[in-house]
């Protein structure tokens, strides 16, 4: 599939046009109240949601609506139960990292992915702090701004620098803890990032060898799985099966460290 084969919008747009005015729509917004007082809501354990992430949802929803009215929509804050198994789908996250942008941490982004059939065929993961877009369409490759990207290469995990994070469930969260505490010091660094989207851009482009999660929502990775794989990593789910949106654990990165990863560490939580 190429950009070309992708529908045009309803005002003669490309789909990467589209994505990127989405992108912007939420950065420029999230951005402008970035580091500023936030109002914030309890949506369940450890995970709040703040008045610009519906906002910014809100702004997306109402261009995609106009631009691709017969498409359907996933999204965090208002769209959560959308079933995106068949046809055209947009998967959205207004801020992937809402903890971080909450508190004044510059490690936040948009992330907007269009499926089809559940697939991601199209990716922007976009971090307006650091005004660096991650894309690609399937097919394409991948790209930062318009630099190419590719996956590590490293051979193993004790060559490699590992990114996860904790999700919200704290036996899974404590599962991933012991994990890395059972990988250490045979590794060359560990980070939690507090944003899956933007831990699967690192690992698409090699900044990250591997990034890893065990409890994750569709609209977290739905742009990272399409990323990493044309980057020339591998996204697989954390039982070895091919990474897919609905996934709720995972391991993408590197196609060595993958490996390694995957035959030494990837047990199921609880296993450890
Ligand atoms: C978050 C992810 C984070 C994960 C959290 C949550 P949000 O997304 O970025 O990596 O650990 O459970 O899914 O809530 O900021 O969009």
């Amino acid at each position: 599939m190429t950009e070309a084969a992708l529908p045009r919008s309803a005002s003669g747009k490309t789909a990467m046009d589209v994505a990127w005015e989405c992108a912007r729509a939420a950065g420029d917004l999230a951005l402008s109240r970035f580091r500023t007082d936030h109002s914030i809501d309890v949506k369940g354990h450890r995970n709040i949601v703040t008045a610009t992430d519906v906002e910014a949802e809100l702004r997306i929803i109402a261009i995609l609506k106009a631009e691709y009215p017969d498409h359907k929509i996933l999204s965090e804050e208002t769209a959560s139960g959308t079933d995106a198994s068949s046809g055209w789908t947009w998967v959205i996250d207004p801020i992937d990292g809402t903890k971080n942008y909450a508190i004044g941490v510059p490690f936040w982004c948009v992330n907007v992915a269009l499926c089809l059939d559940a697939e991601p065929v199209l990716a922007l993961t976009w971090d307006p702090v650091h005004q660096e877009g991650f894309r690609a369409v399937a097919g394409g490759g991948a790209f930062v701004n318009d630099a190419p990207i590719r996956a590590s290469e490293l051979p193993d995990v004790f060559s490699a620098v590992l990114g996860f994070d904790l999700g919200y469930d704290d036996a899974l969260g404590s599962g991933q803890l012991a994990l890395m505490q059972r990988i250490f010091p045979n590794v060359q660094g560990i980070r939690i990032t507090g944003s899956a989207a933007l831990g699967l851009a690192y690992a698409a482009c090699g900044r990250i060898d591997l990034y890893t999660h065990m409890n994750i929502s569709p609209w977290d990775i739905a742009a990272g799985i399409l990323l990493v794989r044309e980057a020339g990593g591998v996204a697989t789910d954390r039982d070895g099966g091919p990474m897919r949106i609905t996934s709720r654990t995972f391991a993408a990165g590197g196609r060595g460290v993958h490996a390694d990863f995957m035959s030494r560490y990837a047990v199921v939580a609880g296993g450890d």
